[in-house]
């Protein structure tokens, strides 16, 4: 009997753990289990009664004939017998079903964990969800911000175009200041400049340097226009540029010349100005000379611009440019200048290079080259 107490004990203990539908269900097999053992209790206990009352008969009835009395009691054991052997067959199957019982729990307990297991995944699913969730709220956030920077960089680009009108035109608002700055001229594209305080005073711009030979100045017409080499060493700033600066207002203009001695000198004309492509560049006026170099420009005063591609000075027979492999407001090649002539790196030329090089006739003539130059302009207001 006390094992299948123990059964039972086992039993509820599972069912606490069960969820409430399955543990239900345990219950009433449980129940069921339970009135069948009663039962077969109480017919254990009816056959114990019944076997004593027979025990207790036959003391009584010793006088009874012995043959046939025990005939009976043998037939009547016998019947007891097969009914305590089904009893006990019967007690044996509800073992079996308690033993399936025990075994549907624990599978019922496993499956239990499983499910716990999978409600956990789901979690993680539902969090993962959240997560993706997020990062397509962020992504479409960033995406806006992208978009609100690109409007802001187009406004900012308007501001600075906005911006560019109010640039200076020339060196003039750079005052002292030696370096390279941007300038803005009316239907133009800004551009950088080199100002140079150095020399002559504040607000020079350079629009030509020769320095050490590092830029070849032997170049065609459109190059002439454009402008080419260093900003920071051997540069001209190019025909066209030259034009509109000169247009806007009247500019003077410095020549700062050194030879290869350390000698320094200098020519300054008070109305530089350069005409259109349209006029070949010609150079319009110069102004007054004055200066330490000699007026070695005068003749380039109304001559167009040349280049070895270009022909337009007025020398019949043949090119100045090519001539004196360089490029310039050629008259007839003689009586000149030529800034933008080869560099040489000794100051004396030879027969074959004679006028080839960095020339300024009035002051070292045809012979002898420069090792500097550099030719400046400033608004004409500036002098004053
Ligand atoms: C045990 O589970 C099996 C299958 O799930 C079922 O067929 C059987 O009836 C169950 N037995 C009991 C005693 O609950
Ligand atoms: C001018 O020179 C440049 C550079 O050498 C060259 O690319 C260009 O074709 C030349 N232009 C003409 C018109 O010869
Ligand atoms: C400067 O030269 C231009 C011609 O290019 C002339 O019209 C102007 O009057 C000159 N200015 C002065 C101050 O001489
Ligand atoms: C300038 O040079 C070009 C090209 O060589 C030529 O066609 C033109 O006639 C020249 N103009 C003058 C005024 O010399
Ligand atoms: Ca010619």
């Amino acid at each position: 009997m006390s094992t299948y107490d123990s059964i039972f004990k086992y039993y509820i203990w599972l069912c606490v753990v069960v969820v409430s539908a399955e543990k239900s269900e345990v219950k009433v097999k449980i129940d069921q289990l339970e009135k069948l053992i009663l039962q077969n209790n109480e017919q254990l206990l009816q056959l114990e009664a019944s076997w004593n009352a027979v025990r207790s008969a036959s003391i009584d009835q010793t006088e009874a004939p012995c043959d046939t009395y025990i005939k009976e009691q043998r037939s009547q054991l016998s019947a007891c017998q097969a009914q305590a052997k089904a009893t006990a067959e019967k007690l044996k199957e509800n073992e079996d079903s308690c033993e399936i019982l025990l075994y549907n729990l624990t599978s019922c307990r496993v499956s239990l964990a499983d499910r716990e297991d999978q409600a956990q995944v789901s979690e993680l699913h539902l969090q993962l969800k959240a997560k993706d969730d997020e990062i397509l709220k962020l992504r479409r956030q960033s995406n806006d911000n992208l978009l609100k920077l690109r409007a802001e960089q187009l406004k900012l680009r308007a501001y600075d175009s906005e911006l560019e009108e109010f640039l200076p035109q020339n060196c003039l608002p750079f005052g002292s200041a030696t370096g390279i700055y941007r300038i803005k001229l009316p239907g133009m594209d800004t551009f950088y400049v080199p100002c140079d305080a150095r020399f002559a005073g504040s607000g020079w711009l350079v629009i030509q340097r020769r320095m050490d030979g590092s830029v070849d100045f032997y170049r065609n017409w459109t190059e002439y226009r454009t402008g080419f080499g260093s900003l920071n060493g051997e540069f001209f700033i190019g025909l066209e540029k030259l034009h509109r600066l000169t247009a806007q207002q009247p500019f003077e203009l410095f020549v700062y010349l050194e030879d290869f001695e350390g000698e320094v000198r200098y020519a300054h004309y008070d109305n530089f100005s350069v005409g259109s492509e349209q006029s070949f560049y010609q150079l319009n006026s110069l102004g007054r000379y004055e200066g330490t170099a000699g007026n070695s420009m005068a003749l380039n005063v109304l001559q167009k611009f040349s280049t070895a591609d270009k022909d337009n000075d007025s020398w019949q027979e043949g090119n100045c440019a090519r001539r004196y492999n360089s490029a310039w407001w050629y008259a007839s090649c003689s009586a000149f200048c030529n800034p933008n002539g080869k560099y040489f790196k000794k100051r004396q030329l030879s027969s074959t290079t004679r006028g080839k090089g960095i020339i300024w006739q009035q002051w070292h003539g045809f012979e002898e080259t420069l090792k500097f130059v550099q030719l400046m302009i400033r608004p004409i207001s500036a002098s004053v």
